[in-house]
């Protein structure tokens, strides 16, 4: 990480994180270090799919000119995927796709006073032209924006292919133990009246 990066904490999982950080293809922004709690779940998913990434905090309104930097610059320094997260008035992922053509994932952080929904609208509502991929609110949205930028790099980078298999077919697997629970407490209850 350069000395802009955002030290996230001491969390093991964080620091194997951050390990992983010496080739990042991921760049992970943040508006404010208040969302790396969310978006901590896009970074431990993508250290599972052996993907590094990079975590920092820049913001359009406060350091408009280091989110500049970091936008005309990711290309360069070997990031091939953006994913942008930001609360309120979100205007992070967008100026950030106005400085590059690397693809950005927008991901709307949930906020207190409007529950995300500004967010949401902040980082849909691209002018033609400039897009962000915009994502859902929160922490599915972070997880989701993991995946998708771990199939757009399996575009180039096969031996990801298998690990979004064994994921998709994880994902099942709970679906179909969600299943059960529910078939087993329903009988039991049947059997107890
Ligand atoms: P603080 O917790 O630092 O007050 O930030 C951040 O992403 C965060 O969700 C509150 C919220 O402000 C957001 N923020 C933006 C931008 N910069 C910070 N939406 C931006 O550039 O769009």
């Amino acid at each position: 990480m350069d000395k802009n990066s955002f030290d996230p904490d001491p969390d093991p999982d964080v620091r194997s994180v951050e390990a992983s950080m010496a080739h990042p293809q991921v760049g992970i922004i943040m508006g404010s270090d208040s969302d790396w709690p969310t978006m901590k779940a896009a970074a431990l998913l993508l250290r599972d799919f052996g993907v590094e990434c990079d975590v920092q905090v820049r913001s359009a309104h406060r350091t408009p000119e280091a989110v500049q930097d970091y936008a005309s610059t990711a290309a360069k320094r070997g990031i091939r995927v953006i994913l942008a997260a930001a609360g309120g008035a979100a205007h992070l992922a967008g100026v950030i796709a106005s400085f590059t053509s690397l693809p950005v994932i927008g991901i709307p952080m949930k906020t207190q006073a409007l529950g995300g929904l500004d967010s949401l609208f902040s980082v849909v509502q691209m002018p033609a032209g400039v897009p962000v991929a915009t994502v859902g609110i929160g922490e599915a949205g972070a997880v989701n924006a993991a995946v998708l930028a771990a199939q757009i790099l399996a575009l180039e980078r096969p031996e990801l292919r298998p690990k979004l298999d064994a994921f998709k077919k994880r994902l099942e697997e709970e679906g179909l133990q969600k299943a059960e629970r529910v078939k087993d407490a329903l009988l039991a209850r049947k059997g107890n009246s």
